[in-house]
């Protein structure tokens, strides 16, 4: 009998989006239903998980196992799916706001450790859920509900904050580019370790309908020679203010964290057997 072949129709539930016309957030995820009919997992092996916001709406329109968490918290509840079930594949999403203001103190944590799994944040510099405040990747002079007068506050880089926190696996997307988006999305499932996707996610509602066209203008692809192995030149294309490079920016293979610590229960194991009925001994009347 021939094999079941999954299709975009598997993976979408039956609950409609209600993000507002021309939210990035549609295109976000198309790509990742597209992502996962590319890799052909099966829908009870994925698990998605989010915080709250517009962006972390997605999980319901996903035919999946997910869970809306609560603000901040996509990163503590996908380790904790990850850990209690290593086989499936974990995907963590959210906004800026979710990730990197109430939520940033897991990041460096999740990514350090290794944690196999895949963590996108739609980028849209606003909290839109909550209806405009300025968010950690809000640009400076930006007006916003709460910056009336223009922000005052440096933005955050999340790529250049990724490759810091040592993540195995950086990238950024568009969602006006949607065939990138897929093959991203595609790459950081596949990738065995902790993989970063920043996708900037315009939100017309409240940054206007210069957002997107500002960043069609900045958005640049990586060199066709490119190394993402290479640390020094990652911080670089990082760092550079005048474009958003879309692409792989960094990867490395290393460790994940389920596998070390396999390793380890098996050296408590034998730990059991030898040194610790030893131990027990010296307390027996
Ligand atoms: C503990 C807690 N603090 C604050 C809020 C209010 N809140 C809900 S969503 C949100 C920010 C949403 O922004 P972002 O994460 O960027 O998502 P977006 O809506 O832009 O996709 C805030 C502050 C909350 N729900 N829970
Ligand atoms: S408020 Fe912004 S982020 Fe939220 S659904 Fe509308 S366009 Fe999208
Ligand atoms: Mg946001």
């Amino acid at each position: 009998m021939e094999e079941k072949k999954y299709t975009i129709k598997d993976y979408r539930s039956e609950l409609k989006p209600i993000w507002c016309p021309g939210c990035g957030d549609y295109s976000v995820l198309n790509a990742l239903l597209q992502s996962f009919v590319n890799l052909q997992i099966p829908p009870h092996m994925l698990a998605i998980v989010s915080g709250i916001g517009c962006s972390s709406r997605l999980p319901g329109y996903v035919n999946t196992y997910g869970f809306n968490g609560i603000h901040g918290r996509a990163i503590p509840l996908a380790t904790g799916v990850k850990l209690s079930n290593p086989a499936i594949k974990v995907i963590a999403v959210g906004g800026d706001g979710d990730g990197f203001s109430i939520g940033a103190g897991h990041i460096p944590h999740a990514a350090r450790k290794n944690i196999d799994m895949t963590y996108i944040v739609m980028d849209n510099s606003i909290y839109g859920l909550t209806k405009g405040q300025a968010s950690p990747t809000t640009p400076v002079g930006e007006q916003t509900k709460t910056t009336y007068y223009g922000n005052m506050d440096e933005p955050i880089n999340p790529v250049r904050m990724m490759i810091a926190y040592k993540a195995s696996f950086v990238a950024r997307a568009f969602s006006g580019d949607p065939k990138h988006t897929v093959e991203i999305f595609t790459q950081a499932i596949n990738h065995r370790g902790f993989s970063f996707v920043e996708v900037l996610s315009p939100c017309p509602t409240f940054r206007g309908a210069e957002q997107f066209k500002l960043i069609r203008e900045k958005i640049k692809p990586l060199p066709e020679d490119y190394q993402p192995t290479d640390e020094v030149r990652a911080f670089e294309v990082a760092n550079d203010n005048d474009f958003f490079h879309l692409g792989v920016i960094y990867k490395q293979n290393r460790p994940i964290y389920t596998d070390i610590l396999k390793k380890l229960q098996e050296v408590a194991e034998k730990m059991r057997e030898s040194e610790v009925l030893d131990l027990l001994e010296q307390f027996e009347p």
